[in-house]
């Protein structure tokens, strides 16, 4: 595995060169700053490739390249198929070609309306004191029903999931219902902006005729047009996983389960349009094997997430992310997928850069918390998963009778 690193740019607390020090190679960033649908000035682009790549204070090389960008997100134009989402296409092949000619080697994007990755807690406090994130399935469904309103919300739930949800709303303070707010609705790393109930409403109300068929076909079209700056530029598009992996909010969900994926690859064969692995999203459906979905998507697997999640017995939908290597989530048979697809992309003479693999989240321990760290991207706790994914992959590779990587 190559190994990554989510990096926000000059203002992440975690520095590049901490970064290096740990191990990695390959850096994962984007120019946050820049908005949604804008055009990606060259200038900027080859700014980050270089204080990637340099290291200014030892004025040499700093051993990290940046090959990955996560994300360049997708105007909401183009999902909706609607407004201008024809400028938005052209901007996005832009975007592709001038990255692809500065080195960038694949992009990661999601295809979910309005929101990006969606939890209802994001400090939940584990025995040790550390804290994690997670989903409770109740609290999904009494925001939308009692803060959000969403008209005709009722009919997407069960009357026994409504029930539930309203003893759990009962049971919170003002001031927990206004903490599930703000984390629903607060712009989480990656996304673009905060929302309020009713910009949020006004969002969703784009998607009230757009159902999974159409959303399906929105994402396969625009795949279709840029695919050719892909394949010109040397650039591949993985797609992140709905997060999570099920329905939030009557949002239609399109990257959940493996037929998606199946659906996907038959709709765009080109192999430049690929997947982000991402163990802990497609890992928060009970009903999905993500070894397995590894194992059946490899030579599509640009990019990888690993992390896991511990579903919480008897409430589908509820889970709360958990120690890399243990929770719901198999991660030795993963990371063996992982493993069997670059020894075959290399016997194949096809594995021209490598599969870049990031630690994605981490617990927050008792030295970050106060470092402004963004929840889930810890130093500490993400550094811990990169050195146990480490070990299991050299653990693995030494009982394959591999070389160890
Ligand atoms: C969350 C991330 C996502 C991801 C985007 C990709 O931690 O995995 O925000 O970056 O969905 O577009």
């Amino acid at each position: 595995m190559l190994q990554s690193w989510r990096w926000f740019g000059p203002n992440d607390p975690v520095s590049l060169r901490e970064i290096r020090q740990a191990g990695v190679t390959d850096v994962v960033s984007s120019l946050h700053h820049l908005a949604c649908g804008d055009d990606w000035p060259e200038q900027e682009i080859s700014a980050r490739v270089r204080t990637i790549a340099w290291d200014e204070e030892r004025e040499q090389p700093s051993g990290l390249r940046w090959g990955m960008v996560e994300s360049l997100p997708v105007h909401e134009d183009i999902k909706t198929r609607s407004g201008n989402y024809q400028h938005y296409i052209d901007v996005y092949r832009n975007n592709v070609r001038k990255l692809g000619a500065q080195g960038v080697r694949a992009i990661c994007y999601n295809f979910m309306p309005v929101l990006d990755w969606a939890r209802t807690d994001l400090y939940i406090t584990q025995a040790d004191g550390s804290t994690i994130s997670g989903c409770n399935i109740d609290a999904f469904v009494a925001f939308d029903l009692f803060e959000l309103r969403r008209p005709d919300a009722e009919k997407d739930y069960a009357p026994w999931a409504i029930a539930s949800a309203q003893q759990f709303y009962d049971g919170l303070t003002e001031q927990a219902r206004a903490q599930l707010r703000s984390c629903i609705l607060l712009g989480l790393p990656g996304t673009v902006e905060n929302l309020d109930p009713p910009t949020f409403l006004r969002l969703l109300q784009r998607y009230r005729h757009i159902d999974a068929e159409q959303l399906r076909s929105n994402l396969y079209d625009f795949l279709n047009a840029i695919m050719p700056d892909c394949e010109a530029a040397g650039v591949r598009m993985c797609i992140h996983p709905d997060d999570p992996s099920y329905p939030v909010f009557g949002i239609p969900r399109i990257l959940s389960r493996a037929e998606d994926v199946q659906r996907l690859f038959q709709a765009v064969p080109s192999p430049n349009s690929g997947l982000t692995l991402c163990t802990g999203s497609f890992g928060s459906c009970i009903h999905n094997d993500p070894a397995q979905m590894f194992e059946q998507f490899a030579e599509r697997v640009y990019f990888v997430h690993f992390r896991n999640v511990t579903h919480v017995p008897g409430k589908e939908g509820s889970f709360y992310e958990s120690n890399h290597l243990f929770g719901s989530v198999d991660m030795p048979r993963a990371m063996k997928a992982l493993i069997t697809e670059e020894e075959r992309r290399k016997a194949a003479g096809v594995l021209e850069w490598g599969i870049p693999v990031r630690p994605d989240h981490g617990k927050l321990m008792d030295g970050d918390k106060d470092s402004g760290a963004y929840p889930g991207y810890s130093r500490t706790g993400r550094m811990i998963g990169l050195a146990e994914l480490r070990g299991l992959e050299v653990g693995l590779r030494h009982a394959m009778g591999l070389d160890l990587g």
